[in-house]
């Protein structure tokens, strides 16, 4: 019996035959992280795997793949039927949703029974790859979509898919729950961008549709697959479903490609990699010409601001992302500073560290304290970065301190900032205060990192506002504010939630209680990864 070999970057080896399965890597899913392993190709037919009987749907498959892949399937020990049967315990389909699956099963006149699984054919390349029956995920089961018929709908389904009865998807993030576990990155990768570029020539309307595709596809508990499977999801307009398409078509955005090439994509992307470089100043060095960062460092006709100063001074700590452990530091740090003055402050990581997020580009902390008095709180950051000061910890200080007014209407503009009293920081982290931190050789050398701090201080009564309002994601607080103005006619931000038709001031203990307020179910900070 011939082996088949394959390598273990997935690619059939170049020994082997060119056959069906090569079109596994051609096609529009090639860019999936694939399990690594190498074939051993049993010499006869007999069954391994006895749990499992398979079929392989020839539709939208075509005749000689599916033959190639059953005789593949077998020769590693698999039971695959040529025929459908009641034995059948997983149907393997390509470029057919669950839904598809469905009806097909239905014009065969076949009742799908609760127990039958309906994958899409990477599973089995995952198998085959393995050389046994892997793992199922999210990613592999087919979706059945809501209006299927739920006479033939397979029960086991129900935990990945969306039930028949599913609700209808909300087009608000805050009524979604959207964790880290994002299965369709590969569109919302190119909508990221997609986005970013429109925001770069402030495009706004363009930049707004393209965070609203991206978020409403990483809340999805299933991946796209097909054009079919995005019906029903809200947000998703002619634009961003022709770029669905060309990536489930081509694997790859033509789009997004032309973007990343784009000069002035490529030169604001650098120039706003800078701390204290925003849209404007971009704007202004590209204009002028400039293309890199060591000309622009170097031109003695340009004035930097303390900020961009400290930008180009910090740039390569700056731009390697913080890690959690390095954000546990900070935390440590930050703790002991603020209740060597302040006994009773609570310090509370926010924005992405506490979604849960690995790394992120800053680490930001809200402080407040029941005790203080207004003097205590509004001396308390300039105490502690004082202190740091003295400590030689200090490698950037911006305090802003609080426009805070207790009985002013939240802001009505979705990006508002708000009037806390803050800083924005470059603190210089030692690296033994990082516990399992990896120290290149180069950090080696200089013993410390600097990383990005932001610390906002607020009164106690206003702490959950805060918290919700600093822990994001940005896209989840924007969705939030709609929300609360279209749909219950109040008026949420950082400080406050007003509603208007009671014209009364809505208070909150916590962030539970705001979402109470507003009449929406609670979603954790770990599913508001909009
Ligand atoms: P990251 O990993 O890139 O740091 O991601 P992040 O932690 O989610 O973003 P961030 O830029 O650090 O902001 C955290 C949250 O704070 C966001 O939801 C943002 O909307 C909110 N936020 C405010 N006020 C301000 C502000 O003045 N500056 C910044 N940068 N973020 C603010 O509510
Ligand atoms: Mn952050």
């Amino acid at each position: 019996m011939q082996e088949t070999p394959l390598d273990g970057t997935g690619r059939v080896s170049q020994s082997a035959p060119m056959d069906p399965l090569q079109a596994v890597h051609l096609g529009p899913r090639k860019k999936r992280p694939r399990q690594m392993g190498t074939s051993v190709a049993t010499t006869s037919h007999d069954i391994r795997f006895r749990d499992l009987v398979l079929f392989i749907l020839e539709k939208r498959m075509g005749t000689t793949r599916r033959a190639f892949l059953m005789d593949l399937a077998r020769r590693k020990g698999f039971r695959v039927e040529s025929e459908l049967s009641d034995s059948v315990t997983h149907i393997v389909a390509e470029n057919n949703s669950g839904s598809d699956v469905l009806e097909w099963l239905h014009l065969q006149n076949i009742k799908a029974s609760s127990q039958l699984e309906l994958l899409d054919v990477s599973w089995l390349i995952e198998c085959m790859r393995a050389g046994k029956p892997v793992e199922m995920t999210g990613r592999h089961q087919l979706v059945v979509r809501r209006n299927s018929s739920p006479s033939h709908a397979p029960g086991s389904q129900s935990t990945q898919a969306p039930p028949p009865t599913a609700p209808k998807i909300s087009q608000y993030a805050c009524q979604r729950k959207t964790t880290l576990n994002n299965c369709n990155r590969v569109f919302t990768d190119a909508f990221d961008i997609l986005a970013e570029n429109y925001e770069f020539r402030e495009n706004e309307g363009c930049y707004v549709a393209f965070m609203r595709a991206a978020a409403v596809l990483k809340s999805l508990p299933f991946p796209i697959i097909t054009m079919k499977d995005t019906e029903g999801i809200p947000c998703l307009g002619d634009k961003v479903k022709c770029i669905i398409e060309g990536i489930i078509e081509d694997g790859e955005s033509s789009e997004v490609k032309a973007v990343l090439n784009d000069e002035r994509y490529k030169c604001f992307k650098l120039f706003t990699s800078v701390f204290g470089v925003g849209l404007k100043t971009a704007e202004k060095w590209f204009r002028m010409g400039f293309r890199t960062l060591s000309k622009i460092k170097s031109d003695k006709s340009l004035r930097f601001t303390r900020m961009q100063k400290a930008g180009f001074l910090y740039y390569e700590d700056l731009v390697s992302c913080v890690s959690r452990a390095e954000a546990e530091a900070i935390s440590v740090l930050v703790k002991e500073a603020v209740t060597a003055f302040l006994p009773d402050a609570l310090v509370t990581i926010t924005g992405g560290f506490r979604r849960g997020k690995m790394t992120g580009h800053d680490v930001d902390f809200l402080i407040t304290s029941p005790g203080a008095t207004e003097e205590e709180e509004q001396q308390l950051l300039h105490k502690v970065t004082d202190l740091w000061g003295q400590q030689g910890l200090l490698l950037y200080c911006d305090l802003i301190e609080s426009t805070f007014e207790k009985f002013k209407l939240p802001s009505r503009k979705v990006d508002a900032l708000d009037h806390f009293q803050k800083c924005f920081l470059i603190l210089k982290l030692y690296h033994q205060r990082v516990d399992g931190g990896v120290k290149s050789s180069q950090q080696e050398g200089k013993g410390w990192k600097a990383i990005r701090v932001d610390l906002v201080m607020c009164p106690y009564d206003r702490r959950a506002f805060a918290l919700l309002g600093w822990t994001g994601s940005r896209q989840f607080e924007r969705d939030l504010r709609r929300y609360a103005t279209h749909e219950r006619k109040m008026m949420l931000d950082n400080h406050a939630l007003y509603d208007k038709t009671k014209r009364v001031f809505l208070e909150a203990d916590s962030e539970e209680e705001i979402f109470a307020h507003l009449g929406l179910d609670y979603i954790e900070p770990q599913e508001r990864n909009a």
